[in-house]
């Protein structure tokens, strides 16, 4: 069987990654020291066996203790660094970045610093490594809007260095109508808009991301399955769905891959893709998710093509370089 070669093989963008979920312990052990943080557990291991959770919120806990190592410009840099060099291994050609500046400018540390290092690894790495990369600013729904206003306005100075924004964090009980107005301003300024809905939270998150974000992904979306309408709405619309297999696997959002509606995402012709979200604490980066996915649910080659192809139709590459590579 060569589905899993192909799989590998195949040149893929990947739209859905936290960067910060893409530290691994071994770098959180080797920035603490280096910055002076103390973190509660006693080695790489004590630390890999607390990723056991039972649904979102489990999980962010931990991901935002992890994150509480970074302090520096060039951890930003070794932390994407670290990503863009596992993506190109996998095949990756084309990456877009989701980071969350709230999490460190709540400690202190200051947006230039955040952007800059997470900018220079994506530069470096097209000069390097051949893949291209861009960065997509997340602001977090556990947070106020006027928290969101404000870090947009934090991050204005350095608007040629993100290419749009997203919503992530905790998704139930903060829908997307709590950020309408700043989503909207955001549009004003030309900036792309994604966010996170129907990961845990019902299809109603899916249509107002929709029609009062005015977004042009939905992140997961994997709840869409239980609303026909919706489906027929995202097809009809090509809106694409960024999907997470191993995240929504490790986050109980299906009770096994064989579970995954994948399958029925790509066969209603939606456009969905593969992705990794976090794949410090998930368990596999991109082609990780590929071929367990394709192992657990039986997708055909022709579902590794189209899944292929909509992760560059999905994108925000320029549209003449995207419509040469669909
Ligand atoms: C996230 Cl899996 C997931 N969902 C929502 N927000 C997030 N931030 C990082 N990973
Ligand atoms: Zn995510």
């Amino acid at each position: 069987d060569r589905l899993p070669e192909l799989l590998r093989r195949m040149p893929k963008a990947e739209l859905h990654i936290h960067i910060e979920g893409s530290l691994e312990p071994e770098l959180i052990f080797a920035l603490a020291p280096r910055n002076g943080v103390k973190i509660p557990y006693a080695s790489v291991e004590d630390l890999r066996r607390a990723y056991a959770f039972t649904n979102l919120q489990s999980f962010l806990d931990i991901y935002y203790a992890g994150a509480s190592v970074l302090l520096k410009e060039q951890d930003f840099y070794d932390m994407a660094r670290a990503y863009l060099l596992k993506a190109a291994q996998d095949n990756v050609v084309h990456a877009e970045l989701f980071f969350d500046p709230q999490t460190h400018t709540a400690r202190g540390v200051s947006m230039e610093t955040v952007i800059h290092g997470l900018h220079r690894a994506c530069a470096d790495a097209q000069a390097e490594l051949g893949i291209s990369a861009s960065l997509i600013l997340c602001f977090l729904r556990h947070l106020s809007e006027e928290d969101a206003f404000e870090t947009l306005e934090q991050a204005l100075p350095y608007r040629d260095k993100f290419i749009g924004v997203g919503l992530d964090s905790s998704e139930v009980g903060n829908p997307p109508e709590k950020f309408a107005r700043v989503f909207a301003r955001c549009r004003e300024l030309g900036l792309h808009r994604v966010a996170h809905a129907g990961e845990e939270g019902p299809p109603a998150y899916v249509w107002t991301a929709l029609d009062l974000l005015k977004v042009e992904r939905i992140d997961h979306g994997v709840q869409s399955g239980r609303d026909a309408a919706l489906m027929q709405r995202l097809a009809a619309d090509r809106i694409p769905l960024t999907v997470c297999p191993l995240s929504n696997l490790k986050l109980c959002v299906f009770p096994d891959l064989a579970s995954h509606n994948l399958r029925q995402l790509l066969d209603a012709g939606l456009v969905a893709t593969v992705n990794s979200d976090d794949p410090a604490y998930f368990g596999g980066y991109m082609n990780e998710n590929f071929t367990q996915t394709f192992a657990a649910t039986g997708l055909s080659s022709q579902h590794a093509y189209t899944l292929a192809r909509n992760s560059f139709a999905a994108s925000f590459i320029d549209a003449a370089t995207r419509q040469r590579l669909i």
